[in-house]
């Protein structure tokens, strides 16, 4: 088997510039929680894959369904010959989703393609053309969910013109608003919206329940429901990006949950398909089937084999009871990290969604580059982390939920260390 840096060597000559890696060490498996390179190193996994792998790589269930589904049918593509996983999936997420309301799913390939059908759906249901979204959103680097992103460097840089009839409101983001109430900041995101946009113009409110690349930011308590309340009083539709913080990553089912938001629609992708790509919009019946019969659909979405992986990722979820593990992980995070020093600004997130935000000491300005030292660090220690935040920043931890105490424990004990020096 090649090694690493003979691959890389390859990848220089084969793989466009434009697509980049955190780590230069070439993955030969992966399990619960851990990655082992080609050149048979261990890695402990404080990333999933970007909060995909919550149920472990490779998990069992996950790889026997799959196994099972690829011997019976590949692709039929729903749209031509539907079967009954794409419907199994759709009622799932019907199930777990907040909202007692009836609803409606529909399936998809990437979180960005989620986003899309979202902004397609509730455009179509609304007659409205105006999408409200938040500073540091991330959404997706398709052209449409470009627009609906905030950061320029490397989402969006020379990459314009972007989509049209997209606003941006600020975010409630307690480190850097002077502390503002969650009231009080939906006040000044409703102000913007009221006076930039017009209530009776807008489609959709998108937001992320907790923010992901943008830093892992949680909104202050009551921000959420404040603009959930907005849109609904004033016909828009509120769309939950769910695409990192769902499927009993944040600790519950949905982030939603927490703060007691009931979505119109929410996209799901990520945390979803154990590991295969697949996405979800689920929300209200009526917006859902608002639009006219083969308004929706895409070759591969809702792949036979991508939802087998789906329905055997719930119901490992279900069984190992990952929501607890998941709060079990933000326990030992927060006792980990609890005494640092002066230049982590903040410890924060929900369940195995924990950030650290490094300042300079003595204010908030931020500090991107002993972000990246700490970041490195724990790399040549063999800890796989990831920077964020519209400053570059936040340390995330995003590990399986299936991470073992021990590997939590040691890649805890290496991001100590890191931090420390
Ligand atoms: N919405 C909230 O977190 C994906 C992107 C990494 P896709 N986040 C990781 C990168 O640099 O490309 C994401 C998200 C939220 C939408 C998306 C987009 O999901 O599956 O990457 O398209």
């Amino acid at each position: 088997m090649s090694s690493s840096g003979e691959l890389h060597k390859r990848r220089l000559s084969a793989v466009a510039k434009g697509v980049g890696s955190v780590v230069s060490a070439y993955v030969d498996h992966a399990a619960g929680g851990t990655l082992t390179d080609v050149d048979g190193r261990e890695w402990i996994d404080f990333a999933s894959g970007i909060a995909v792998t919550s149920v472990g790589n490779s998990a069992p269930r996950v790889v026997e369904a799959v196994r099972a589904q690829v011997e019976r049918f590949t692709h039929t593509c729903f749209m031509v010959a539907p079967y009954e996983s794409y419907v199994a999936v759709c009622e799932q997420l019907i199930a777990l989703t907040p909202g007692s309301f009836e609803k409606r799913a529909a399936l998809f390939n990437s979180g960005a393609e989620a986003v899309e059908n979202a902004v397609k759906i509730a455009r179509h249901a609304t007659g409205r053309p105006a999408v409200v979204v938040f500073d540091h959103a991330y959404h997706g680097r398709t052209n449409l969910t470009m627009a609906l992103t905030a950061k320029n460097m490397p989402y969006k840089h020379r990459f314009g013109p972007f989509a049209p009839e997209v606003y941006r409101a600020p975010m409630s983001y307690p480190l850097r608003d002077g502390g503002l109430s969650g009231a009080e900041a939906a006040r000044r995101a409703i102000d913007v919206i009221e006076k930039q946009v017009g209530g009776s113009n807008v489609a959709a409110v998108l937001i992320e329940p907790i923010q992901g690349e943008g830093g892992f930011v949680v909104p202050a308590p009551g921000f959420l429901p404040a603009i959930a309340a907005w849109a609904r009083a004033n016909g828009a539709v509120f769309v939950a990006d769910e695409i990192q913080t769902g499927f009993a990553r944040t600790g519950q089912w949905f982030a939603s949950e927490h703060e007691a938001v009931e979505p119109d629609l929410i996209t799901t992708a990520k945390g979803m398909g154990g590991g295969l790509p697949i996405a979800g919009v689920a929300g209200r019946a009526e917006l859902m089937d608002a639009v006219h019969a083969g308004g929706l659909g895409g070759t591969y979405g809702g792949n036979p084999v991508a939802c087998a992986a789906a329905l055997a990722a719930v119901e490992t979820i279900r069984e190992l009871d990952l929501c607890a593990a998941a709060q079990r992980i933000e326990t030992a995070i927060r006792g980990a990290l609890s005494d640092l020093d002066p230049g982590v600004a903040e410890l924060r997130g929900r369940g195995a969604m924990m950030a650290i935000e490094l300042v300079l000491p003595g204010g908030t300005e931020p500090d991107p580059t002993r972000t990246a030292a700490v970041s490195k660090t724990c790399h040549d220690a063999g800890l796989l982390t990831l920077t964020c935040g519209t400053y570059g920043n936040v340390l995330r931890f995003l590990p399986p939920l299936v991470i073992s105490d021990e590997h939590l424990g040691r890649g805890l004990g290496i991001l100590r260390d890191a931090l420390r020096t």
